[in-house]
């Protein structure tokens, strides 16, 4: 069953969700109640004969309320200049609402310009570091030069000790941050009991979620030893990171959809799938995993090809050098799915064949959105089993040594 939006619905709830974010309110019914309300009263009062025209605030659409076509030229400068929404009293707390996925486009958004950034100055040596730390982060593989040069312009360091509380479950997002250096725990807590679901170690990034669905910090980070982080404040991060992702769902969003292990996956998680996935292109034999090296991603190729080679082992339990193919992806296709679902080293390697490109998920991002598509991962796993036993009369390679 197909529903049309009706016309101007979409401009309506984005400028409520615009000032929602702007006044952060403690009762959203009742704000949303006053917002609607005073909306109405400025377009009554606007109609009202003698009144001369004036140009509409940004925060409302001609489309959304006018009664029929004949009223459309009119309604075009219905709304006072001077639309100021007045919030009910601030919240004590000033939790930040939820906005769900799909509901907010960033693109529309222009109240964070680059104006709002600001440059932290750093010598030669940290910001060599801070480009190595950065150097692997997803979110930031389909930034411009120079997009990715403000980014590091904006960044701070944050030196940490043991047992520091980086981000605490609940509060408000304040930062993203790049690990340069350090472990550090994920500790979720639910039903009062708090659980260490994974752990960073020695890098990845963290606290991209608050940031960019305006949600309390979904999770606890606990550093586990002294360590280096580089911080990105909530501004910077929305001017560059969120904006920029409006564009990404454009640009993915269709090949996603025809991406057979996610179509068990609601529009609005595949969306989030692509927020923070990032994009990887190889040239032709470029290795781009290892057979035996520890998993921190999973990749689906977007174009090209690539080919899966293992060594196999000896009647005697010894690896034997040569390589052989076993098997390929292509276009919509997944690989490295393996090593995260066993918590194994990778059981195999993957090579380019051609220009490839491949979308790339970090294995934190694999668990929170992924877990749906488990059994459809588990169940295709089992016929690599089937397969390697007919090739090679043995399943060892999937137990590893
Ligand atoms: P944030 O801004 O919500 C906490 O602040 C951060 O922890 C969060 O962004 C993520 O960057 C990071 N579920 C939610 N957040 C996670 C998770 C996670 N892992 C890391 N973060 N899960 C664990 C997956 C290994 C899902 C648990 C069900
Ligand atoms: P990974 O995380 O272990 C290597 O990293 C990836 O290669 C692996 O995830 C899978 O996505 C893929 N048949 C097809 N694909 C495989 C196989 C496989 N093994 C790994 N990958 N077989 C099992 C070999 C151990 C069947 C061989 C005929």
């Amino acid at each position: 069953m197909s529903a049309e939006v009706p016309a101007g619905l979409t401009d309506l709830l984005m400028g409520f969700t615009l000032e929602v974010l702007k006044q952060r309110p403690e009762d959203l019914l009742e704000f949303a109640v006053r917002y609607f309300t005073r909306l109405r009263e400025l377009k009554s009062s606007a109609r009202a004969p003698g009144r001369s025209p004036v140009t509409r605030g940004d925060a409302f659409d001609r489309d959304s309320t006018a009664p029929d076509s004949s009223d459309e030229e009119e309604d075009e400068d219905d709304f006072p200049e001077d639309f100021t929404f007045k919030p009910p009293p601030p919240s004590k707390c000033n939790r930040r609402v939820s906005v769900c996925a799909e509901g907010y486009n960033p693109d529309d958004d222009d109240d964070d310009g680059v104006k709002s950034m600001v440059v932290h100055h750093k010598t030669e040596e940290q910001r060599r570091r801070l480009q190595e730390a950065c150097r692997d982060i997803l979110l930031f593989k389909t930034l411009q030069q120079d997009q990715f040069s403000e980014v590091l312009d904006s960044m701070f360091e944050v030196l940490v000790k043991p047992h520091e509380c980086i981000i605490s479950q609940g509060d408000d997002g304040d930062n993203f941050y790049v690990i340069e250096r350090g472990v550090f725990d994920i500790v979720i807590q639910k039903d009062g009991v708090s659980r260490c679901v994974g752990q960073y170690d020695n890098k990845g990034s963290f606290g991209e979620l608050a940031l960019m669905y305006n949600t309390p910090r979904a999770a606890t980070i606990m550093s586990t030893q002294d360590g280096a982080l580089w911080a990105l404040d909530r501004a910077t991060f929305h001017t560059l990171i969120v904006k920029m992702n409006a564009k990404k769902r454009k640009m993915y969003e269709s090949f996603i959809e025809s991406v057979p292990l996610l179509t068990s996956l609601q529009l609005s998680e595949r969306m989030k799938l692509v927020d923070v996935l990032g994009m990887k292109s190889f040239k032709n034999d470029d290795q781009i995993l290892k057979q035996g090296d520890k998993a921190d991603c999973f990749y689906i190729v977007e174009s090209g090809e690539v080919k899966i080679m293992i060594k196999s082992k000896t009647a005697a339990g010894r690896r034997v050098n040569e390589e052989v193919e076993i098997s390929r992806c292509t276009a919509g296709q997944y690989f490295g799915e393996l090593a995260l679902v066993t918590n194994k080293p990778r059981a195999a390697s993957v090579y380019a064949s051609g220009e490839t490109r491949c979308l790339v998920i970090d294995v934190q991002a694999f668990e929170r959105l992924l877990g749906s598509c488990q059994e459809i991962l588990k169940r295709n796993i089992s016929h690599y089993e089937q397969q390697l036993v007919a090739l090679f009369g043995s399943s060892d390679d999937l137990k590893h040594e």
